[in-house]
């Protein structure tokens, strides 16, 4: 846990006893603060009261000796309504902060890397540890990708801290300074959070301010948001912009041409690895993250072997497109985080032969968007509340079959998938729906997927490594 000695002996509220909330509250705590708590949901609040936190009235009690209110991302202070706590604290000039701005005030000997973007946030946050932790640095990542900020260990001096960032944290750190700033992409989600596109710009935007030395701006160009924002910051000439690429070359930065990640910021080309080797990162979206990877671990000055090992060491994440098993020449693949169709397009394009399992709780649109990759999908197995929808997009374009559960779906997917012997079949859990008709979260429906395919096939093919 990193101490916060920020508001020792003074009185602090926590809005919001989630994962972030629980986290700051413990700190502060440890670190001296009187610390009141509260949340809208009773039996969340009694978890905060349940550790013996002061509860304290969010809607009715005065605010009048309260220094600050450290909230949680993913409650609305501004759009599309902000919360009536925020609203009362702004009028009486209360400063609303979060975990890791609480975190970069602490440890402010030890360098940042701030990762964020539309999507692959986690897995270049992760990637980057590993590689930082291979080659011997002092390293700890966290922050929206699960863990809070500070959770964390105290790194101090010499030490990283490799930070997921989402845009709602973006809004709440005012003593960001990152060295490495990383933006992988920008399309549009969280619109409402942020009064809109140009609003959720602003807050990704924001990972570039006020950056320390280097002051390297690491940026995707594969989106048109992001294009333009690579040609102001090199116009603004306050950073040292790097852009990455798994499209099109990017001079003077990082990018991917035929599975070769190029470093391009140097006198001349350097190839760091061929990423077509590596198993864990498939798909171009997985090349921009490890170009962006790349890019922070030679702005720390790492040599490329280790960054090239790291790579190819790197685990992966659970629930995307998480290797489970691979027997008989069918691999298992678990990618339930992939909650519509975007996320299910991304790892649809990566494999052939593919015996799809999708469905759950359907998004706007449906699975419409995909047609482009049916060819690739020998046969769909549908689940959940989407099953009928899903069937009729189908319909006449790929065989289905419709599952009373994913256990069904599972063991239908990899008896036809052995059957068939076909090169390169794959037995994919990417249900481009949510998970709650049927599961808790979509983790619980990873978990459920990755326990049901090890108990129905246990034996790995040999010399073939699996991190569950
Ligand atoms: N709550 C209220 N009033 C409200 C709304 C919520 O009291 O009006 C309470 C809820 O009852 C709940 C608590 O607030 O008890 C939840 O707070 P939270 O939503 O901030 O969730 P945490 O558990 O603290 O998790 C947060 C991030 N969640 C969000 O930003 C929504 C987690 O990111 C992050 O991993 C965690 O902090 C640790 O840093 C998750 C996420 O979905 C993965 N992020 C979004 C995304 O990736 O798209 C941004």
């Amino acid at each position: 846990m990193v101490p916060t000695y920020r508001y020792a002996g003074e009185k602090v509220v926590v809005m919001g006893l989630g994962k972030s909330g629980l986290s700051a509250a413990a700190s502060l705590r440890a670190s001296g603060a009187d610390v009141a708590v509260w949340d809208d949901q009773p039996a969340s609040l009694a978890q905060g009261t349940a550790k013996g936190f002061r509860a304290f009235d969010g809607a009715a009690a005065p605010l009048s000796d309260v220094r600050a209110v450290v909230w949680s991302p993913g409650i609305p202070h501004t759009f599309p309504q902000p919360h009536s706590l925020a609203v009362k604290a702004r009028a009486q000039n209360i400063p609303l902060t979060c975990d890791v701005d609480l975190l970069l005030e602490a440890q402010t000997d030890a360098s940042v890397i701030g990762i964020t973007g539309t999507n692959g946030k986690s897995t270049t946050t992760a990637l980057t540890a590993h590689i930082f932790a291979g080659a011997g640095r002092k390293v700890a990542a966290g922050g929206n990708i699960g863990i809070p900020a500070l959770d964390l260990e105290p790194l101090g001096v010499g030490g990283t801290y490799v930070l997921e960032l989402s845009s709602y944290q973006l809004e709440l750190v005012p003593h960001l300074a990152c060295e490495t700033a990383i933006l992988l992409n920008i399309t549009a989600d969280h619109l409402d959070r942020h009064g809109g596109m140009d609003g959720y710009i602003a807050a990704k935007r924001r990972i570039f301010s006020y950056q320390r030395p280097p002051r390297v701006a690491v940026i995707g160009i594969d989106d048109p948001h992001c294009a333009t924002l690579y040609e102001a910051l090199r116009r603004d000439g306050l950073h040292t912009v790097w852009p990455i690429s798994a499209k099109q070359i990017a001079p003077g930065g990082f990018y991917v041409q035929d599975g070769k990640l190029i470093d391009t910021t140097g006198s001349r080309p350097i190839t760091i690895i061929d990423l077509t080797t590596v198993a864990r990162l498939p798909g171009a979206h997985n090349w921009q993250n490890a170009a962006a990877a790349a890019a922070a671990a030679r702005a720390s000055g790492i040599a490329y072997d280790a960054i090239a090992e790291g790579m190819r060491t790197f685990p992966g994440l659970k629930h995307r497109q998480e290797l489970v098993q691979q027997t008989e020449g069918v691999s298992f693949i678990n990618d339930s985080k992939a909650t519509n169709a975007d996320a299910a397009e991304k790892a649809l394009a990566c494999y052939q032969n593919i015996y799809w399992i999708a469905g759950g709780r359907a998004k706007e649109g449906g699975i419409k968007s995909l047609a482009p990759l049916f060819s690739r999908i020998r046969r769909a197995f549908l689940i959940g509340e989407a099953a009928g929808d899903f069937a009729a997009t189908l319909d006449g374009q790929v065989p289905f079959s419709r599952c009373d559960s994913m256990e069904a779906a599972i063991a239908e997917a990899g008896a036809l998938a052995l059957k068939g012997k076909l090169p390169g079949a794959t037995v994919l859990l990417s249900p481009a729906c949510a998970s709650f008709d049927m599961f808790k979260s979509f983790e619980d429906r990873g978990d459920r997927f990755r326990a049901e395919v090890l108990r129905l096939w246990p034996h790995k093919t040999p010399g073939h490594e699996i991190t569950a």
